[in-house]
């Protein structure tokens, strides 16, 4: 029987390999597990909304039932500001970033990205719903007040990130560059315990995800890849919430293709706070991630906050694959196939 490892104890240990590690990074990643804690809790009960009063009415404590991605949203800023960690912050729910007070006189050095709670459409039918998160070192001088480049830094320049499937089991997996660990969280001890060490995604799987509705919608590059998923006999499981979607082909191997629609010409998912920490991940466990124009995610170049892109993620000899099918069907200039 293994010991257990707490989500505190796998992270303090990480640290022994930094010398001159002070320990800011450590407080800001048990932080951030404490959050997901509280907002698992209130997940768990939003099926009991119905009873509790449904969002805008007040519940039997006579409190505003809100939103549960506003409520995730509220309760991580809250955790982050208290952390003294975090000079700013950026949120799905809010326009602009949140520049936070330091905590005495230390001047923190991380900003923290979110998307607080994804997919929370699926939250009303019981459906997995996840948080997002991805760490930077401000690039400002430390003496000035954070601003909008501290946050549009290119995926590779990720201190850390991570995310939190609020499933079955609530599970939080995450990277700093050394190996992606996953910790399911324990409610009898309200511990996120190592439950998945050193994950490594497999080469390729039998799933593929995206949203079939779209399929008239997409590329013929896109349309010849799909046709090719569905004659190599693989299933289709597209939860409608990348978080679960990913965190599926993390373990049983798979792809994940949202390429650009007619709605979403360039794409519908966020660069910084969707699919940059998860392309950390799923590169750091062996997997690759580029956009449906080829670029790798982490190479590129944010210009605002809630930039959109497309994305192609999951098993490395997959992600080749549709890469080649790209190269081959993509119209050329000319209209001419090679
Ligand atoms: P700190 O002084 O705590 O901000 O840490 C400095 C750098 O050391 C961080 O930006 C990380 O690159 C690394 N580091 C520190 N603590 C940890 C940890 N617990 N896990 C992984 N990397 C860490
Ligand atoms: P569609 C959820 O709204 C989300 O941002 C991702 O979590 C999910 O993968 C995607 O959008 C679903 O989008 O257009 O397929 O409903």
């Amino acid at each position: 029987m293994n010991r257990i490892v707490t989500l505190d104890e796998f992270i303090i240990h990480q640290q022994k390999d930094f010398a001159h590690a002070t320990g800011e990074l450590t407080g800001l990643l048990r932080d951030i597990g404490v959050a997901s804690k509280i907002v698992n809790r209130e997940v768990n009960k939003a099926g009991l909304v119905n009873i509790l009063g449904v969002e805008g009415s007040e519940n039997s404590h006579g409190e505003q039932v809100q939103k549960l991605d506003m409520y995730a949203h509220d309760k991580l800023i809250e955790c982050l500001k208290n952390s003294g960690e975090v000079c700013g912050v950026a949120s799905e729910e809010e326009e602009g970033f949140i520049k936070i007070k330091s905590v005495g006189k230390k001047e923190a050095k991380y900003v923290v990205l979110f998307d607080p709670l994804d997919g929370s459409s699926n939250i009303d039918v019981n459906v997995s719903v996840g948080t997002i998160f991805s760490i930077f070192r401000r690039k400002s001088n430390s003496k000035k007040e954070v601003n909008i480049k501290d946050f549009l830094q290119k995926g590779v320049e990720q201190v850390a990130s991570g995310y939190v499937v609020y499933g079955t089991s609530t599970i939080l997996v995450y990277t700093t560059g050394q190996g992606v660990n996953g910790f399911t969280l324990d409610p009898s001890i309200g511990e996120f315990c190592l439950s998945h060490r050193d994950i490594k995604i497999p080469a390729r799987g039998n799933y593929y995800s995206v949203n079939q509705g779209y399929y008239l919608k997409f590329d013929v590059e896109m349309r010849r890849y799909i046709d090719h998923c569905s004659d190599m006999n693989l299933r289709l499981r597209y939860i409608g919430s990348m978080v679960s979607d990913i965190h599926r082909i993390l373990f049983q191997g798979g792809i994940f293709l949202y390429p650009n629609t007619r709605k979403f010409p360039k794409g519908k998912l966020r660069l910084l706070y969707e699919c940059n920490p998860l392309a950390m991940i799923v590169e750091e466990a062996g997997g690759k991630a580029i956009s449906a124009q080829l670029e790798r995610i982490l190479e590129m170049e944010p210009s605002e906050l809630h930039q959109r892109c497309t994305i192609v993620i999951g098993s490395p000899d997959m992600v080749d694959e549709l890469k080649e099918f790209i190269e081959r069907y993509k119209p050329v200039s000319n209209g001419v196939h090679k």
